[in-house]
């Protein structure tokens, strides 16, 4: 009998003494392994497992849209409602992160599943060999129907898509022109608001309703110089939002590559082209030039793609910015100015986001109205974080927490319990691989991330990343911020800045979320940054990352110093 067998089984592992020879010990033994048993057959029974329905894909992503302005992360600058729905009906990730910050090196990274040292897009500036797998290229293969609006910004029109309406590299904000396949189109109105109309007209009047769909809804916001749509602008220009708490930063217990860096907001960021000062006032008030030249050109290369009727509505407020700088300028001490940039700085970047939410909604809307909802993965996130006046600073680039980690929110009802977060350290690198596992599509060996479904279905237990791998490449390019790699675990952030300076740092992720004391040079620390040298060590071999590859890209990039 096999219930007697079991016994058996049990009770030669407890060293030949003898608990159950007879009556009630043996019984109780009974119970338990039966219970045992039904746990076991209840667990396999909840676990979640894909439909066999193919589902649409609805890949959703801003440019420079920081998780701190969001408010299902953060409800500190700006409500964002519509994007806060899929953190409410889907899962929310808290340590989403990029593998390099920086717009096209990501997108490369996110299409090709591979470090952007191995896809060769290891900054804006590489080409991108046009000869490698992307994911849309396999969801058309399988019978998708695929499209892509809005800005790519990778050098090449992007494969594997049947229909696509792209911006020019960086594109602009007012009236802006897209290449399609045939030929260039320059459509009247604000980029976010007609990238969405192209996407809702794509997905009612134009796709094949007989084919699952995979869509990449991608939006120019809120991409440096922060053009708002003129009612946003007029709306956000009385706002005044909360400091930082390292706005001031001094840039004390850190490296050289803080230090270096240009993307301060006192002296980086441009009077005319960020902070929107009339260049013409500028001028005349001769002496408050910032460090970084400033041709007027770059303004007018945003303001002057507004026609009559859109500049007498952007003019207006733009007047009153100039005569309030040109007014209290001079009579601010440096901490001042630091504040009033920050604050014209957020005005403009939380108006982009605005109208980035407000259009996401419309989406979202015909999502659920036509009946798509429950079977469409909607995914919403950003090429990489942004730097909102933490440590004094715009841009991104860095392997510190603002640019390195990137909001990450997806919905797919039914199978992601709503309101869910997770804090695992998932990256852009496991895009790729986790829509082809949704779509059935069998993954090319060499794609080197994750697939993320796991942890969407609820089965953490089969997610065992420790630590993830970065790599930032551009430098000397616009920021000066170093080139650097390094390995993060939800406990330390251990970098290598190297190129013309070889400087290491370590930070406790837990203890010093802020990111402001670098422990690297402190004794009591010896024993985990060798520990973690070693699994950076195993990272890059991992990976497929080296010196020799570190040197060629220098050579290709500008050669040694
Ligand atoms: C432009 C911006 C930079 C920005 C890079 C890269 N200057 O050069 O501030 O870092 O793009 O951004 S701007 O005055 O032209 O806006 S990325 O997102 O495309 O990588
Ligand atoms: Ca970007």
């Amino acid at each position: 009998m096999l219930e007697s067998e079991t016994n058996i089984d049990i009770g030669a592992t407890i060293g030949g003494r003898s608990i159950y020879p007879e009556g009630k010990e043996m019984k109780v033994i009974f119970l338990y392994f039966k219970i045992f048993v039904f746990l076991l057959a209840l667990t396999a029974c909840s676990r979640k497992e894909i439909p066999k329905e193919l589902p649409n894909i609805l890949f959703i992503m801003a440019d420079d849209h920081a998780y701190q302005a969001i408010s299902a992360y953060s409800n500190k600058l700006i409500q964002t409602p519509n994007i806060d729905r899929l953190a409410n009906e889907g899962m929310l990730f808290r340590n989403a992160c990029v593998s390099n910050s920086i717009c096209a090196p990501s997108r490369a990274t996110i299409l090709t599943g591979k470090h952007t040292h191995i896809n060769g897009k290891i900054d804006n500036r590489m080409p991108f060999d046009t000869t490698q797998i992307t994911f849309p290229q396999l969801f058309q293969k399988a019978g998708y129907n695929t499209a892509m609006f809005g800005k790519l910004h990778f050098g090449n029109n992007p494969k594997g898509v049947d229909d696509f309406m792209i911006l020019p590299g960086q594109g602009n904000y007012i009236n802006p022109t897209f290449i399609s396949s045939d030929r260039d189109t320059t459509i009247e109105g604000y980029a976010t608001d007609v990238i969405t109309d192209l996407t809702l007209n794509w997905l009612d009047k134009k796709r094949d309703k007989t084919k699952p769909f995979m869509m990449m809804y991608l939006h120019k916001a809120p991409h440096r110089p922060w053009w708002p749509r003129p009612d946003k602008f007029k709306k956000f220009r009385k706002k005044v939002f909360p400091e930082p708490e390292t706005l001031y930063d001094n840039y004390e217990n850190r490296g050289s590559a803080a230090k270096k860096a240009e993307m301060n907001l006192l002296r980086h960021m441009m009077y005319s082209h960020d902070s929107k000062v009339w260049p013409k006032v500028i001028e005349e008030m001769g002496n408050v030039l910032p460090v970084v030249p400033e041709p007027p050109s770059q303004f007018y290369e945003g303001y002057e793609r507004a026609n009559e009727e859109q500049r007498k509505l952007y003019d207006p407020i733009l007047n009153e910015i100039s005569k309030e700088f040109k007014e209290k300028w001079p009579n601010m001490n440096d901490k001042e100015k630091i504040s009033w940039k920050y604050q014209r700085y957020m005005q403009d970047y939380l108006a982009c986001i605005e109208s980035v939410d407000d259009n996401v909604g419309r989406v979202l809307d015909y999502i659920e109205e036509s009946g798509l909802s429950n079977n469409t993965i909607v995914v919403y996130t950003s090429d990489q974080g942004f730097y909102l006046g933490e440590h004094g600073w715009f841009d991104k680039r860095f392997i510190y927490n603002e640019s390195f980690k990137t909001p990450l929110l997806i919905r797919w009802p039914n199978l992601i319990d709503a309101g869910t977060t997770n804090d695992e350290m998932v990256q852009n690198l496991d895009f790729a691989q986790t829509f082809l596992e949704a779509a059935g599509i069998m993954a090319p060996t060499d794609m080197q991330g994750e697939s993320i479904i796991p942890l969407l279905l609820g089965n953490d237990s089969e997610w065992n990343r420790e630590a993830v791998y970065y790599h930032y490449y551009e430098y000397p390019a616009v920021h000066m911020v170093k080139r650097h790699y390094g390995i993060v675990t939800k406990e330390y952030k251990l970098a290598h800045f190297y190129y013309d300076v070889d400087e290491w740092e370590l930070y406790e992720r837990l203890n010093d979320p802020l990111e402001i004391n670098n422990v690297y040079g402190n004794p009591d620390y010896a024993g985990i940054i060798e520990e973690l040298k070693n699994k950076l060590s195993e990272l890059r071999i991992m990976y497929k990352d080296s010196e020799v590859l570190d040197n060629k890209y220098i050579e290709m990039t500008g050669g040694k110093l």
